[in-house]
Protein backbone atom coordinates (compact mmCIF):
# COMPACT_ATOMS: atom_id res chain seq x y z
CA UNK A 1 0.00 0.00 0.00
CA UNK A 2 2.44 2.65 0.45
CA UNK A 3 4.20 4.41 -2.58
CA UNK A 4 7.53 5.63 -3.72
CA UNK A 5 8.63 8.70 -2.11
CA UNK A 6 8.72 10.07 -5.13
CA UNK A 7 5.23 10.14 -5.45
CA UNK A 8 2.93 13.15 -4.95
CA UNK A 9 0.83 11.31 -2.55
CA UNK A 10 2.02 9.01 -0.26
CA UNK A 11 -0.73 6.21 1.15
CA UNK A 12 -0.08 4.29 4.11
CA UNK A 13 -2.17 2.04 6.72
CA UNK A 14 -1.48 0.80 10.01
CA UNK A 15 -4.36 -1.18 10.88
CA UNK A 16 -7.75 0.41 9.90
CA UNK A 17 -6.08 3.68 9.65
CA UNK A 18 -5.09 5.44 6.11
CA UNK A 19 -2.76 8.53 6.04
CA UNK A 20 -2.60 10.39 3.13
CA UNK A 21 0.66 12.22 2.87
CA UNK A 22 0.75 15.24 0.42
CA UNK A 23 4.59 14.92 -0.18
CA UNK A 24 5.98 17.97 -2.46
CA UNK A 25 8.03 19.13 0.07
CA UNK A 26 9.61 21.62 -1.71
CA UNK A 27 7.10 23.90 -2.66
CA UNK A 28 5.66 23.32 1.26
CA UNK A 29 3.48 20.78 -0.52
CA UNK A 30 1.65 23.13 -2.90
CA UNK A 31 -1.74 21.74 -5.26
CA UNK A 32 -0.81 20.90 -8.24
CA UNK A 33 -3.64 19.31 -10.41
CA UNK A 34 -1.78 15.93 -10.38
CA UNK A 35 -2.17 16.00 -6.48
CA UNK A 36 -5.09 17.40 -6.11
CA UNK A 37 -6.29 14.35 -8.49
CA UNK A 38 -4.39 11.89 -6.46
CA UNK A 39 -6.14 13.65 -2.97
CA UNK A 40 -9.60 12.93 -4.39
CA UNK A 41 -8.73 9.14 -6.02
CA UNK A 42 -7.27 8.47 -2.82
CA UNK A 43 -10.07 9.22 -0.40
CA UNK A 44 -12.46 7.98 -2.59
CA UNK A 45 -10.55 4.66 -2.48
CA UNK A 46 -10.59 4.58 1.21
CA UNK A 47 -14.34 5.36 1.05
CA UNK A 48 -15.19 2.51 -0.98
CA UNK A 49 -12.71 0.47 1.51
CA UNK A 50 -14.64 -1.54 4.35
CA UNK A 51 -10.62 -2.33 5.53
CA UNK A 52 -10.48 2.03 6.08
CA UNK A 53 -12.33 3.52 9.55
CA UNK A 54 -10.50 6.42 9.96
CA UNK A 55 -7.91 8.69 7.52
CA UNK A 56 -5.60 11.18 8.44
CA UNK A 57 -3.97 13.55 6.01
CA UNK A 58 -0.66 15.61 6.71
CA UNK A 59 2.41 16.86 5.08
CA UNK A 60 5.59 15.58 3.98
CA UNK A 61 8.69 17.96 5.32
CA UNK A 62 8.31 21.38 6.75
CA UNK A 63 4.52 22.51 5.15
CA UNK A 64 0.91 21.15 5.62
CA UNK A 65 -0.20 23.08 1.96
CA UNK A 66 0.61 26.07 0.68
CA UNK A 67 -2.28 25.91 -1.53
CA UNK A 68 -2.74 26.16 -4.89
CA UNK A 69 0.70 25.98 -6.81
CA UNK A 70 0.55 29.76 -8.19
CA UNK A 71 3.13 28.44 -10.62
CA UNK A 72 1.11 26.10 -12.29
CA UNK A 73 0.19 27.15 -16.18
CA UNK A 74 -3.55 26.57 -15.54
CA UNK A 75 -3.58 30.03 -13.15
CA UNK A 76 -0.83 32.04 -13.88
CA UNK A 77 -1.34 35.39 -14.99
CA UNK A 78 -0.27 37.07 -17.84
CA UNK A 79 3.53 37.03 -18.14
CA UNK A 80 4.18 38.29 -21.53
CA UNK A 81 2.03 41.25 -23.42
CA UNK A 82 -0.25 39.51 -25.50
CA UNK A 83 -0.88 36.95 -23.12
CA UNK A 84 -4.72 36.82 -21.88
CA UNK A 85 -5.71 36.17 -18.34
CA UNK A 86 -6.89 32.38 -17.49
CA UNK A 87 -10.06 31.62 -15.61
CA UNK A 88 -9.27 30.39 -13.09
CA UNK A 89 -12.55 29.41 -11.11
CA UNK A 90 -12.28 26.35 -14.11
CA UNK A 91 -9.61 25.27 -11.44
CA UNK A 92 -12.31 25.14 -8.56
CA UNK A 93 -15.02 23.39 -10.83
CA UNK A 94 -12.84 20.62 -12.14
CA UNK A 95 -10.73 20.19 -9.07
CA UNK A 96 -11.12 22.04 -5.44
CA UNK A 97 -14.91 21.41 -5.49
CA UNK A 98 -15.28 18.01 -6.39
CA UNK A 99 -12.28 17.38 -3.91
CA UNK A 100 -14.20 19.50 -0.92
CA UNK A 101 -17.72 17.26 -1.50
CA UNK A 102 -15.37 13.86 -1.32
CA UNK A 103 -13.92 15.40 1.49
CA UNK A 104 -16.90 16.19 3.39
CA UNK A 105 -19.14 13.11 2.86
CA UNK A 106 -16.67 10.69 3.84
CA UNK A 107 -18.21 7.66 5.21
CA UNK A 108 -15.20 7.54 8.10
CA UNK A 109 -13.71 10.61 9.93
CA UNK A 110 -11.11 12.51 8.55
CA UNK A 111 -8.01 14.10 11.03
CA UNK A 112 -5.82 16.59 9.86
CA UNK A 113 -2.30 16.18 11.21
CA UNK A 114 -0.99 19.79 10.57
CA UNK A 115 2.40 19.57 10.21
CA UNK A 116 3.82 23.00 9.05
CA UNK A 117 2.02 26.16 7.12
CA UNK A 118 -1.16 25.71 5.98
CA UNK A 119 -2.18 28.44 3.42
CA UNK A 120 -5.02 29.37 1.08
CA UNK A 121 -6.43 26.04 0.03
CA UNK A 122 -4.02 24.25 2.17
CA UNK A 123 -6.04 25.68 5.13
CA UNK A 124 -9.64 25.35 3.62
CA UNK A 125 -8.68 21.98 3.30
CA UNK A 126 -7.23 21.09 6.52
CA UNK A 127 -10.22 22.94 8.26
CA UNK A 128 -12.40 20.82 6.09
CA UNK A 129 -11.55 17.71 8.18
CA UNK A 130 -13.71 16.81 11.09
CA UNK A 131 -10.57 16.92 13.54
CA UNK A 132 -8.11 19.03 13.00
CA UNK A 133 -4.86 18.30 15.12
CA UNK A 134 -1.49 20.82 14.58
CA UNK A 135 1.98 21.02 15.27
CA UNK A 136 3.18 24.26 17.92
CA UNK A 137 5.22 25.04 15.24
CA UNK A 138 2.54 24.82 12.28
CA UNK A 139 0.47 27.98 11.23
CA UNK A 140 -3.24 28.48 9.20
CA UNK A 141 -2.74 31.75 7.09
CA UNK A 142 -5.77 32.82 4.97
CA UNK A 143 -3.57 33.66 1.94
CA UNK A 144 -6.28 34.64 -0.50
CA UNK A 145 -6.68 38.36 -0.19
CA UNK A 146 -3.18 39.07 -0.38
CA UNK A 147 -3.52 38.10 -3.92
CA UNK A 148 -6.93 39.74 -4.90
CA UNK A 149 -9.14 36.40 -4.13
CA UNK A 150 -11.81 35.28 -1.85
CA UNK A 151 -11.05 31.97 0.64
CA UNK A 152 -11.90 28.97 -1.59
CA UNK A 153 -12.21 25.32 -1.34
CA UNK A 154 -14.84 25.73 1.22
CA UNK A 155 -13.34 28.80 3.17
CA UNK A 156 -15.86 30.85 3.13
CA UNK A 157 -18.49 28.45 3.98
CA UNK A 158 -16.21 26.96 7.17
CA UNK A 159 -14.67 30.27 8.60
CA UNK A 160 -17.67 31.80 9.92
CA UNK A 161 -19.05 28.83 11.41
CA UNK A 162 -15.94 27.95 12.92
CA UNK A 163 -15.04 31.20 14.44
CA UNK A 164 -17.84 33.53 14.11
CA UNK A 165 -18.21 36.35 11.56
CA UNK A 166 -16.06 38.76 13.29
CA UNK A 167 -12.76 36.31 13.54
CA UNK A 168 -13.41 34.76 10.36
CA UNK A 169 -13.31 38.25 8.69
CA UNK A 170 -9.92 39.15 10.49
CA UNK A 171 -8.69 36.33 9.21
CA UNK A 172 -9.85 36.14 5.62
CA UNK A 173 -9.07 39.88 5.52
CA UNK A 174 -5.91 40.65 6.81
CA UNK A 175 -4.53 37.30 5.88
CA UNK A 176 -2.08 37.04 8.54
CA UNK A 177 -0.39 34.38 9.76
CA UNK A 178 -2.11 32.19 12.55
CA UNK A 179 0.11 30.39 14.90
CA UNK A 180 -1.38 26.64 15.59
CA UNK A 181 -1.82 27.71 19.92
CA UNK A 182 -3.49 30.33 18.91
CA UNK A 183 -5.87 28.88 16.33
CA UNK A 184 -6.84 25.87 18.76
CA UNK A 185 -7.21 28.66 21.55
CA UNK A 186 -10.32 30.73 19.13
CA UNK A 187 -11.56 27.37 18.77
CA UNK A 188 -10.46 27.01 14.83
CA UNK A 189 -9.15 23.55 15.16
CA UNK A 190 -9.38 21.05 17.74
CA UNK A 191 -5.62 20.97 19.50
CA UNK A 192 -2.19 22.02 19.08
CA UNK A 193 0.74 20.21 20.78
CA UNK A 194 4.32 19.89 20.56
CA UNK A 195 5.78 19.40 17.02
CA UNK A 196 7.23 16.15 18.28
CA UNK A 197 4.39 14.53 19.56
CA UNK A 198 1.85 15.05 16.40
CA UNK A 199 2.30 11.88 13.78
CA UNK A 200 1.93 9.69 17.54
CA UNK A 201 -0.74 11.87 18.90
CA UNK A 202 -2.93 11.74 15.41
CA UNK A 203 -1.84 8.27 14.84
CA UNK A 204 -3.68 7.22 18.69
CA UNK A 205 -6.55 9.88 17.75
CA UNK A 206 -7.19 7.86 14.46
CA UNK A 207 -7.25 4.52 16.23
CA UNK A 208 -9.31 5.86 18.51
CA UNK A 209 -12.28 6.99 15.95
CA UNK A 210 -11.42 3.82 14.28
CA UNK A 211 -12.43 1.85 17.06
CA UNK A 212 -15.98 3.96 17.50
CA UNK A 213 -19.49 3.54 15.52
CA UNK A 214 -18.10 5.08 12.69
CA UNK A 215 -21.26 5.27 10.60
CA UNK A 216 -22.55 7.68 13.82
CA UNK A 217 -19.48 9.74 13.26
CA UNK A 218 -20.33 9.91 9.80
CA UNK A 219 -24.06 10.87 10.54
CA UNK A 220 -23.18 13.67 13.27
CA UNK A 221 -20.99 15.58 10.74
CA UNK A 222 -23.75 15.64 8.27
CA UNK A 223 -26.52 16.16 11.37
CA UNK A 224 -24.00 19.18 12.58
CA UNK A 225 -23.33 20.55 9.19
CA UNK A 226 -27.33 20.60 8.33
CA UNK A 227 -28.22 21.56 11.71
CA UNK A 228 -26.59 25.13 10.56
CA UNK A 229 -29.02 25.93 7.78
CA UNK A 230 -32.04 24.13 9.77
CA UNK A 231 -34.83 25.85 11.95
CA UNK A 232 -35.33 24.03 15.06
CA UNK A 233 -37.89 21.96 14.27
CA UNK A 234 -36.37 20.70 11.41
CA UNK A 235 -33.22 19.49 12.79
CA UNK A 236 -35.49 18.08 15.63
CA UNK A 237 -37.09 15.80 12.93
CA UNK A 238 -33.57 15.69 10.93
CA UNK A 239 -32.11 14.03 14.38
CA UNK A 240 -35.15 11.68 14.67
CA UNK A 241 -34.32 10.26 10.87
CA UNK A 242 -30.92 9.71 11.68
CA UNK A 243 -31.78 7.97 14.81
CA UNK A 244 -34.26 5.62 12.95
CA UNK A 245 -31.61 4.97 9.99
CA UNK A 246 -28.65 4.59 13.02
CA UNK A 247 -30.99 2.33 15.46
CA UNK A 248 -31.75 -0.11 12.44
CA UNK A 249 -27.81 -0.15 12.18
CA UNK A 250 -25.97 -3.60 13.92
CA UNK A 251 -23.52 -0.83 15.82
CA UNK A 252 -26.34 0.71 17.74
CA UNK A 253 -27.30 -2.79 18.91
CA UNK A 254 -23.41 -3.73 19.62
CA UNK A 255 -22.94 -0.68 21.48
CA UNK A 256 -26.28 -0.70 23.61
CA UNK A 257 -26.21 -4.73 24.15
CA UNK A 258 -22.38 -4.13 25.29
CA UNK A 259 -23.41 -1.22 27.71
CA UNK A 260 -25.88 -3.81 29.22
CA UNK A 261 -23.84 -6.57 29.00
CA UNK A 262 -20.90 -4.52 31.02
CA UNK A 263 -18.27 -4.94 28.11
CA UNK A 264 -16.27 -3.46 26.05
CA UNK A 265 -17.92 -2.98 22.56
CA UNK A 266 -16.75 -4.20 19.29
CA UNK A 267 -18.10 -2.05 16.37
CA UNK A 268 -17.86 -3.02 12.77
CA UNK A 269 -19.89 -1.10 10.73
CA UNK A 270 -18.67 1.32 7.93
C1 LIG B 1 5.06 27.71 -3.52
C2 LIG B 1 3.84 28.10 -2.93
C3 LIG B 1 2.70 28.11 -3.76
C4 LIG B 1 4.07 27.49 -5.53
C5 LIG B 1 5.33 28.20 -1.40
N1 LIG B 1 2.87 27.80 -5.05
N2 LIG B 1 5.18 27.45 -4.80
C6 LIG B 1 -7.50 28.05 -6.07
C7 LIG B 1 -7.82 28.04 -7.45
C8 LIG B 1 -7.44 29.02 -8.34
C9 LIG B 1 -6.57 29.93 -8.18
C10 LIG B 1 -5.79 30.23 -7.09
O1 LIG B 1 -5.99 29.78 -5.84
C11 LIG B 1 -6.69 28.82 -5.35
C12 LIG B 1 -6.57 28.57 -3.94
C13 LIG B 1 -5.37 29.04 -3.18
O2 LIG B 1 -4.79 28.28 -2.47
S1 LIG B 1 -4.88 30.68 -3.33
C14 LIG B 1 -3.56 30.81 -2.18
C15 LIG B 1 -2.27 30.23 -2.72
N3 LIG B 1 -1.23 30.23 -1.73
C16 LIG B 1 -0.56 31.32 -1.34
O3 LIG B 1 -0.81 32.43 -1.76
C17 LIG B 1 0.58 31.08 -0.38
C18 LIG B 1 1.90 31.38 -1.05
N4 LIG B 1 3.01 31.02 -0.17
C19 LIG B 1 3.41 31.82 0.85
O4 LIG B 1 2.87 32.85 1.12
C20 LIG B 1 4.60 31.34 1.62
O5 LIG B 1 5.29 30.39 0.85
C21 LIG B 1 4.22 30.71 2.98
C22 LIG B 1 3.74 31.83 3.93
C23 LIG B 1 3.14 29.63 2.84
C24 LIG B 1 5.47 30.04 3.61
O6 LIG B 1 6.53 30.99 3.63
P1 LIG B 1 8.01 30.49 3.92
O7 LIG B 1 8.02 29.58 5.07
O8 LIG B 1 8.84 31.73 3.98
O9 LIG B 1 8.43 29.61 2.64
P2 LIG B 1 8.78 30.12 1.16
O10 LIG B 1 7.87 31.20 0.74
O11 LIG B 1 10.24 30.35 1.06
O12 LIG B 1 8.37 28.80 0.31
C25 LIG B 1 9.24 27.67 0.21
C26 LIG B 1 9.19 27.21 -1.23
O13 LIG B 1 7.86 26.81 -1.55
C27 LIG B 1 9.55 28.35 -2.22
O14 LIG B 1 10.18 27.76 -3.30
P3 LIG B 1 11.77 28.03 -3.53
O15 LIG B 1 12.07 27.30 -4.81
O16 LIG B 1 11.96 29.50 -3.60
O17 LIG B 1 12.43 27.41 -2.31
C28 LIG B 1 8.19 28.84 -2.64
O18 LIG B 1 8.19 29.45 -3.90
C29 LIG B 1 7.38 27.55 -2.68
N5 LIG B 1 5.98 27.83 -2.51
N6 LIG B 1 4.04 28.37 -1.63
N7 LIG B 1 1.48 28.38 -3.28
Amino acid sequence: MTATSEALLITSQEGAVRTLTLNRPAALNAFTTALLVQLREALEAAAQDAGVRCVVITGAGRGFSAGQDLSDALIKPPMEPGEVPKDIGHLLDNYYIPLALRLRSMPVPVIAAVNGVAAGAGASLALGCDLVLAAEGASFIQAFSKIGLVPDCGGTWLLPRLVGRAKALELALLGDKLPAAEAARIGLIYRALPDAELAAEAQALAQKLAAMPVKAIAATRQALDDALLLDFESALKNEALLQSRLGFAVDYQEGTRAFLEKRKPNFSDR
